[in-house]
């Protein structure tokens, strides 16, 4: 069955968009840690950040740092916060979370 991201991808879900190329989507997480919280997420449906192609890991990076870098253009933060976590679905994705202080994340 496809991850709820792939249904994000294939659009039969909606999802606030904020970036897409061939290989990449980035959508807002729907419970966010602080508002702007973006996820990153391959189009190729992989449940294990380490189980990817070396390429294709290395550009959900390339494609995670262009995402960061508008993020920072247009959200007032200190710096955008990196995580990969994976627990609850299984699909590849990137947090990126724009924080200001440490007070903005409660793990
Ligand atoms: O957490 C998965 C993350 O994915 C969590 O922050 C919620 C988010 N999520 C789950 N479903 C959706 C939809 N439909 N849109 C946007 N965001 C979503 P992890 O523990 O990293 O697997």
């Amino acid at each position: 069955m496809a991850s709820i991201f792939t249904k994000i991808i294939n659009r039969e879900i909606p999802a606030q968009i904020v970036a897409e190329d061939e290989n990449y989507i980035a959508f807002l997480d729907i419970m966010p840690l602080v508002k702007g919280h973006v996820l990153v997420v391959p189009k190729q449906e992989v449940d294990y950040i380490f189980d990817l192609e070396p390429e294709v890991l290395a550009g959900l990076h390339v494609f995670s740092q262009k995402v960061a870098k508008a993020m920072d253009k247009t959200i007032k933060c200190t710096r955008i916060g990196v995580a990969v976590i994976g627990l609850e679905v299984p699909h590849v994705h990137v947090h990126l979370v724009p924080l200001r202080t440490m007070d903005d994340i409660n793990f």
